[in-house]
């Protein structure tokens, strides 16, 4: 007899699917299910981390196809950033080259793996026919006000030379390299995403099959509060506006605090406020907030004026105000803000208590911390006696009243800073002319090419690279015709990948972005699958850009994934990350030509459930080629039966129709570890029938089969060919499963009350414990006996004997 090889069934599978064209993206969708798998970044070949991923969208999509779903499942490469660049420094290789290199190793990879996608989708996000795209949606943003130009403080990487986004410092470092980030002042170009704020929050609420704590991310991260501004004039007349939550605590202000990079902190001319300014910038902003960190500030020698008592307030320099949250100045509360009440007792600043708690007194002499609860005003002249929650609408009221506050609400999320100063990007499409300043390169001039890299210095200067190329950085203004030059930066690549799922609908569409009636057809994704580390990146960033896009009127609704899948990572044996420089990375070709690719699959996949870390392990791998070829041996000679009769009795038919029944639940809940389980108990029972000619056998492996085909789709495939069937299987319905064959069989459960038979339950075959002591107690004998009594405890023996102890 033959043995399993699964490089023949490869290729006879393969074979089989490229005839069937069956990865072809319907035209006519009837019931559209859009997959999607977040995008690769191409560096280098992928390892099995990645392969992972693509694996559990590959059997959703495998699974669906049967279900008999129109499926759109396309792929691209994210192919733009830094690294190409940093290649290209180390090695001397042309970033493109690189770029695209590593681009047609992995897409072989896929290939190799069969993962089921679209290649005539494909896109690359470095190709003009795509980014000419993100030229236009700038200039989209540009016409409503949604992308401005502004000097300002902003996280500067002194290794990659490189500005940031907020969403590209982790923990007070570069999210590329790990260096600390510093603020600098610098000209850039940002998308007003604050505006966007509001809709981004609340549309929350819609995202019904995303992960609860991505939501919880995202919500923090977009950060709403809601208060007041009130404006505090200096002596000289110059408006010092402050966002605070806590309008009810205005008369206990006893300083104010603004933040060194602010430009009233930076006017003063005292040499003190200077130094100290000079050292807070060096700090990144986490530091600055840590709250281990001692707070520090300074005395400018200025004061402002209370809006309401008039007194004189002393202004600080501090570094625990940020520059970029509310309007970069405090109102110090001592007695009602921690913070301020350790700047406070650190600079014997007063401490005014104007909130009482409920229960206990209040002095500032002997108060430890501060108060931050809620209480009721007092030292507040007219408010004193008000609830301050009451409080801070009525202080709200007043400040509106003589035009010195008003409420205000305020929220976390940055303006999304969009420009780099590097290559190897999207050229920004605008021109800086001496005469008509900003202009934005007329649509039917784009796109705006990106200039040969032979031209420019990839050597990080923090100058733009593309300077260098004089034929692409000096041209003529589009307005008046004069000289003129064009913007040196280039986009961050979180552009790209803000709207790449879109592209997909209609990906060779030069004359729009896509079309709306492709768009009709596909929007929105009904499941993503991807990393959780995006949760407050391109998660955000993709569903704006789907509301920018939906109200210029392209798409019909505006958030772009109805379900989120957050797969875990592959870890080594040890549970240690996966690197290059550790040498313990797995490579999937090495893999798929040593085991094949179901084997490949079937490790990954029953290693752990899909959304925890897994440990990649060679028993695994082993584990799942000897089930493989069990399948293979004890299928391959009962093949050529067709349409065989079972018999329904037949412990082995029952079997078979519940293990569909558990796999198809198990593969609706991407449950794919527990359901390759249940195949796994199925082939052991198949292993062990005797009568290998019956029908009843036959039907059983075909059914098998099928149910396979999701999990190890080239054995499925050659074995259902060997069945005689003429199509694919993947064209093949998914199997119901026979309602009455998975009922349970009925036993007797015995029920004891202290040690006596009292009753005797006909019920299902591993009822849960809860149930059966329900029915128990219902049943009209054990009520008696236990009648007045207090149930102490129940021993349960499963579908054998209940025992309550009763006293
Ligand atoms: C006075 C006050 C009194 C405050 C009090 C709190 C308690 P969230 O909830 O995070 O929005 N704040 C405002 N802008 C700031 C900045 N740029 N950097 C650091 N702190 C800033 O926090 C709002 C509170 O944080 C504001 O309310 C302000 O302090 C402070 F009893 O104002 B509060
Ligand atoms: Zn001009």
């Amino acid at each position: 007899m033959s043995r399993y090889n699964f490089k023949e069934i490869e290729e006879f599978s393969q074979e089989r699917w490229k005839k069937a064209k069956i990865y072809k993206t319907p035209e006519n969708p009837e019931k559209k299910f859009y997959l999607l798998e977040m995008f690769a970044y191409p560096s280098g070949d992928m390892h099995i981390g990645h392969t992972r991923n693509y694996v559990i969208g590959d059997t959703v999509w495998r699974y669906k196809k049967m279900q008999g779903y129109d499926l759109l499942h396309p792929f691209g490469w994210d192919a733009f950033g830094l690294p190409a660049e940093q290649a290209a420094i180390k090695r001397g290789e042309s970033p493109k080259k690189w770029t695209y290199g590593n681009i047609a190793t992995s897409r072989n990879t896929l290939k190799r793996l069969q993962i089921s996608y679209d290649w005539d989708r494909e896109i690359i996000t470095a190709e003009p026919e795509y980014y000419r795209w993100n030229q236009w949606l700038f200039l989209k943003l540009f016409e409503k006000g949604l992308v401005y130009r502004k000097k300002s403080f902003v996280n500067w990487c002194d290794s990659c030379k490189t500005v940031l986004a907020n969403e590209q410092v982790i923990g007070g470092e570069c999210w590329r390299c790990g260096t600390s980030v510093r603020k600098k002042e610098m000209e850039q170009w940002f998308i007003r995403i604050t505006a966007y704020a509001e809709r981004l929050l609340n549309d929350i609420d819609k995202l019904e099959g995303w992960p609860e704590n991505v939501k919880i991310m995202q919500r923090n991260w977009i950060g709403r509060s809601e208060g007041a501004e009130i404006d505090f004039y200096t002596e000289d007349g110059y408006k010092l506006p402050v966002f605070t939550t806590r309008p009810d605590t205005l008369f206990g202000v006893t300083f104010i605090s603004i933040a060194p990079e602010h430009p009233y902190a930076r006017g003063i001319d005292k040499e003190e406020v200077k130094k100290y300014i000079d050292n807070a910038l060096m700090m990144s902003e986490i530091e600055r907030q840590s709250e281990e960190r001692e707070k520090t500030g300074v005395p400018t020698g200025k004061f402002a004026i209370h809006p309401f008592t008039g007194e004189k307030i002393e202004i600080w320099v501090a570094d625990y105000v940020l520059a970029s949250y509310g309007t970069g100045i405090v109102m110090g509360v001592p007695a009602h803000d921690q913070r301020d009440f350790e700047f406070a007792k650190k600079y014997n600043i007063p401490i005014k208590v104007v909130i009482m708690p409920p229960d206990q007194g209040l002095s500032p002499d002997t108060m430890e911390m501060a108060y931050e609860g809620h209480g009721m005003m007092v030292n507040s002249a007219q408010f004193n006696g008000l609830d301050s929650e009451l409080g801070k609408k009525k202080v709200i009221e007043a400040l509106e009243k003589v035009g010195k506050g008003r409420g205000k609400v305020t929220y976390r999320l940055r303006d999304w800073l969009i420009s780099r100063q590097r290559y190897w990007g999207t050229p920004i499409p605008v021109v800086h002319c001496e005469k008509c300043g900003i202009v934005p390169v007329p649509e039917e001039q784009l796109p705006v090419l990106l200039p040969p890299e032979e031209e420019v210095n990839f050597i990080p200067t923090g100058r733009s690279p593309l300077e260098d190329a004089r034929d692409f950085y000096h041209t003529k203004c589009p307005k008046c015709g004069g000289p003129a030059h064009r913007d040196a930066d280039t986009m961050d690549t979180f552009v790209d990948s803000s709207w790449y799922h879109l592209r997909y609908f209609d990906p060779h569409n030069d004359k729009e972005i896509f079309s709306k009636e492709e768009a009709r057809k596909w929007h929105p994704i009904d499941l993503y699958i991807g990393g959780v580390e995006h949760a407050t990146g391109h998660l955000i960033y993709f569903r704006f850009m789907t509301k920018f896009l939906y109200d210029l009127g392209y798409l019909d609704s505006d958030e772009p994934a109805l379900a989120l899948f957050n797969q875990g990572m592959v870890m080594d044996e040890k549970g240690e990350v996966m690197s290059k420089s550790k040498e313990n990375v797995v490579s999937p070709i090495g893999l798929i030509e040593r085991v094949g690719v179901d084997a490949t699959r079937i490790a990954i996949l029953f290693a752990a459930p899909p959304e925890r870390d897994l440990l990649w392990s060679e028993k695994g791998v082993k584990g799942a080629e000897r089930f493989l070829s069990r399948i293979y041996n004890h299928f391959m000679p009962y093949i050529d039966k067709k349409n065989p009769e079972p018999d329904k009795k037949d412990p082995l038919y029952r079997g078979i129709e519940k293990t569909k029944k558990i796999v198809t639940e198990d593969l609706e809940h991407m449950r794919f570890n527990t359901g390759i389980a249940a195949l796994m108990e199925m082939l052991n029972q198949i292993t062990a029938y005797p009568s290998r000619d019956s029908e009843t056998y036959v039907y059983v492996i075909q059914e098998f089969t099928k149910i396979l085909a999701p999990f190890a789709p080239h054995l499925a495939e050659f074995l259902y060919a060997k069945f005689g069937e003429k199509q694919s299987i993947f064209l093949e319905a998914w199997p119901s499963y026979h309602e009455d064959a998975v009922k349970e069989e009925i036993v007797t459960v015995v029920v004891q009350v202290n040690g006596k038979v009292r009753a005797r339950l006909e019920i299902e075959r591993n009822t849960s414990e809860e149930e059966v002591i329900k029915s128990a107690l219902s049943h009209e004998n054990v009520k008696r006996h236990i009648d007045g009594k207090e149930i102490r405890k129940t021993i349960y023996i499963k579908n054998k004997i209940l025992n309550i102890v009763a006293r």
